[in-house]
């Protein structure tokens, strides 16, 4: 296991709010409105808030705090466009689908003079158009795979023909499934043949975090546009509403300054960071700890992963040499005072090998090369 952090395609209908929320995460300044013509895709970075590592980092003194990272890709103008363009459509689809999950933007504020391709304000049929352009992208990637399976199954030899069938059902049924409305995340798909798919890098199979972009005036409707999001998005999905202009806004205030001018909106908590926790709800993720007089720190972790996968995404010495792990909750921790009473206290740990590391898990990996 290695540490590429977490990355999220932003994507969506022209002119809804993508680069303004990319701004808002990232604290980026890309231009934003009619004028902005981008075509490629913009990298950015965001650190993922823990209040842990702040109180871990009191506890033992670490010169410095090192939070988790993920990284957010901005895709310009509309997905319809690209899964039309044959020109360059293949290659922005092929960069939007190396990600590990999928942010839809849609246009949930009221507001005259911004330039819509659908015209009027509807969130759940833009929703809607984005789920079906997504499902036309995988379709044609899947019949142009058929149409090869076809092409060559005459040349084969018997061992790759079998594969190829293999692969020939799995893609028709799954096709079939699609065409009738149902994304690949969606659909019963087994271990195997997930393997199997995984080279396709299909994008309805791709977990989905619906970015509802509400307007100033949207904030007392936030919870109830929520719900109506999870309910009419079906399992796996998640959704929240986030006031994107304002919060691009507030990256030029005091983060005191900024609660305040979010309280006086009625917002109750920061919608970017709730943001950032579904982006790990619907990618499995969780954060473990480490701590020490250099620095306290976030890693993410796939739930279920083992203390010595968890050792593997600090660094690869870790993994190969895992001797054993120390482990103790941070708030166990925090409660102590101290690393050395807590060990008095006889609060940690030592796991091996195939501990699932939980989340909130301060380890000390001890490992031998
Ligand atoms: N009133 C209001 N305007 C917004 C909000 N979010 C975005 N806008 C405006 O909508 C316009 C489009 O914003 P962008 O962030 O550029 O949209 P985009 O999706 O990146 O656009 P393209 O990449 O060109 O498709 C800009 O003029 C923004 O100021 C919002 O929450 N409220
Ligand atoms: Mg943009």
């Amino acid at each position: 296991m290695s540490n590429p952090f977490l990355r999220f395609s932003i994507i969506g209908l022209a002119q809804s709010g993508k680069t303004t929320l990319f701004n808002a995460l990232t604290g980026t300044r890309l231009p934003t409105g009619p004028g902005a013509v981008a075509r490629e895709p913009h990298p950015g970075i965001t650190k993922v808030p823990d209040q842990r590592l702040e109180a871990l980092a009191k506890v033992c003194r670490s010169r410095k705090i090192v939070p988790a990272e993920v990284e957010f890709l901005d895709f310009p103008g509309s997905l319809k466009g690209y899964t039309r363009d044959k020109g360059s459509g293949a290659g922005y689809l092929t960069d939007l689908a190396q990600v590990d999950a999928l942010v839809f933007v849609v246009r949930a504020f009221s507001q005259d003079n911004v330039a819509h391709e659908l015209g009027s304000v509807d969130p759940w049929r833009d929703l809607e158009t984005i789920e079906f352009e997504l499902a036309f992208a995988d379709i044609m990637l899947m019949d142009r795979r058929l149409e090869r399976i076809r092409d060559s199954a005459g040349k084969a030899k018997p061992q790759e023909r079998e594969a190829m069938e293999k692969d020939r059902t799995l893609l028709s049924r799954l096709k079939e499934g699609l065409e009738k409305g149902t994304p690949l995340r969606a659909q019963e798909i087994n271990e195997q043949e997930e393997r199997l798919l995984r080279v396709y890098q299909l994008l309805t199979s791709k977990p989905v975090l619906a970015v509802l972009n509400i307007g100033e005036e949207g904030i007392d409707r936030a919870p109830d546009l929520e719900l109506e999001a999870r309910q009419r998005l079906g399992a796996g999905l998640e959704a929240v509403a986030v006031p994107c202009q304002t919060e691009m806004e507030m990256n030029e205030l005091e983060p005191a300054e900024a609660d305040e001018f979010r309280a006086s909106l009625g917002l109750q908590s920061r919608p970017l960071q709730r943001l950032l926790q579904l982006c790990h709800t619907i990618t499995n993720r969780f954060h473990f700890l480490t701590t020490g007089p250099d620095e306290s720190r976030a890693w993410p972790l796939v739930r279920g992963a083992t203390a010595q996968q968890a050792a593997g995404v600090i660094h690869t010495d870790l993994e190969r040499g895992f001797i054993r792990a120390e482990v103790i909750n941070w708030e166990d921790l925090v409660r102590c005072g101290s690393l050395v009473e807590a060990r008095k206290r006889g609060l940690i740990r030592a796991e091996g090998k195939a501990y699932r590391v939980q989340d909130g898990d301060v380890l000390n990996v001890l490992f031998h090369v």
